[in-house]
């Protein structure tokens, strides 16, 4: 089976093809990437000899084109993916998430090709703390960020072209991710190469934005469920019962380094900062019969603070900068 992975050379796209190649031998991997700041060929570097490697804009129609053309399968994780950058410069969000979505359904479309889109859980904006409720997928669309209003907006997209085209895609909408290879921008790499860095991490506002962590294997193990045993045109929510306050989070960092808990600073609040997310991946498990395999959410922590001390040489060329771009924004 020929795949083309769109934005394999970041975070989760490059955790998902390290488990193909893994394994799924039969699978023969090209990356689409333009290797933006969030893209990065080292991550890709055990893999490099046993897959093709694309560099290039999802929004290229023509590119596009000719390596959907050659691929039985299209599994599409390309994005501008970080909420604090879209509230300083939306545009790209608009170009990559939106424009970029659409050039490949239009490319799927034209060759009849299968394909799985990967959003958020974000397009459903945020719930109460006290609210029992959690995401399904019924719950109705309102994404509070350019972010994830960009995201829903690609989601839309593909079930307009499933309902107008016949197009065959699945979708799915995961909670937050951790794991190796995400990049320092994002809340728990920043935390734990800070402390790394004798900095002390840095929690928005109070501390009590809950979100529900997943480890990145297990949203990917959930998408080759989907692509597998999915109906087409339906929608899987992905998440694994992680719900943790932000605070817990770096309170959980600072002990599993031999620091001591209280050794955080608050700083501003992101602007229209959500609040809560949570999941009910009912339907992934007793539907498709997916489990996670990473069930503490605490030994899984540990393994990325191991797997960042291990790899400096892979983060460090991306620390200042990003430590100068929150510096701006006074967090
Ligand atoms: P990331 O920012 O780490 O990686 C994005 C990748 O896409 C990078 O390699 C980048 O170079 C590439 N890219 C960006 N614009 C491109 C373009 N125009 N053409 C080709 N490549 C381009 O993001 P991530 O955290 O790995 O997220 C991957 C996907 O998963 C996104 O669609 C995101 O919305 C979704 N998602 C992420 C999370 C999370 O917690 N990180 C949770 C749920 C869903
Ligand atoms: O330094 C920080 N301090 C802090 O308190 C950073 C960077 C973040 N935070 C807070 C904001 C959020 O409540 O931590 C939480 C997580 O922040 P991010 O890592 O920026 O993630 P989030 O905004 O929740 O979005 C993530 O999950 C859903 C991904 O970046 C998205 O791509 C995904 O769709």
């Amino acid at each position: 089976m020929r795949l083309l992975v769109t934005g394999g050379a970041g975070f989760i796209g490059s955790n998902f093809v390290h488990l193909t190649v893994r394994e799924r031998p039969d699978v023969e991997v090209t990356v689409l990437d333009a290797l933006t700041y969030a893209g990065d060929r080292a991550s890709l570097a055990p893999v490099a000899d046993r897959i093709t490697f694309v560099e290039g804009d999802i929004a290229d129609a023509e590119l596009v084109d000719r390596l959907v053309g050659a691929a039985d399968l299209v599994i599409h994780f390309a994005a501008e993916s970080h909420n604090d950058n879209s509230l300083s410069n939306p545009w790209p969000f608009v170009q990559t998430n939106v424009v970029g979505t659409y050039t490949l359904l239009e490319a799927v479309r034209r060759h009849g090709v299968r394909y799985h889109h990967i959003s958020t859980d974000e397009v459903y904006g945020d719930l109460e703390l006290d609210d029992p409720a959690k995401f399904t997928p019924e719950t109705p669309y309102n994404p509070s960020s350019p972010y994830s209003s960009t995201k829903a907006a690609s989601d839309l997209l593909v079930r307009a072209w499933v309902r107008s085209f016949g197009v065959q895609a699945t979708l799915s909408n995961c909670s937050n991710n951790y794991g190796p290879y995400q990049h320092v921008e994002k809340f728990i790499p920043r935390q734990v190469t800070n402390v790394i860095d004798g900095v002390r991490p840095k929690l928005y506002g109070t501390g009590e934005n809950v979100r529900d962590w997943i480890h990145v294997e297990d949203h990917n193990t959930a998408v080759w469920a989907i692509v597998e045993r999915g109906q087409i045109g339906e929608t899987y929510l992905i998440g694994a019962e992680g719900e943790e306050n932000n605070r817990s989070v770096v309170e959980l960092i600072l002990e599993l380094t031999g620091q001591s808990s209280d050794a955080y600073d608050l700083v501003s609040d992101r602007p229209g900062h959500d609040m809560r997310y949570a999941i009910d991946a009912t339907r992934l498990r007793t539907e498709l019969g997916w489990e996670p395999r990473y069930s503490s959410f605490r030994d899984g922590l540990a393994a990325t603070i191991d797997w960042y001390r291990a790899n400096e040489a892979w983060w460090r060329p991306q620390k200042d900068a990003t430590e100068a771009k929150y510096a701006q924004l006074g967090r």
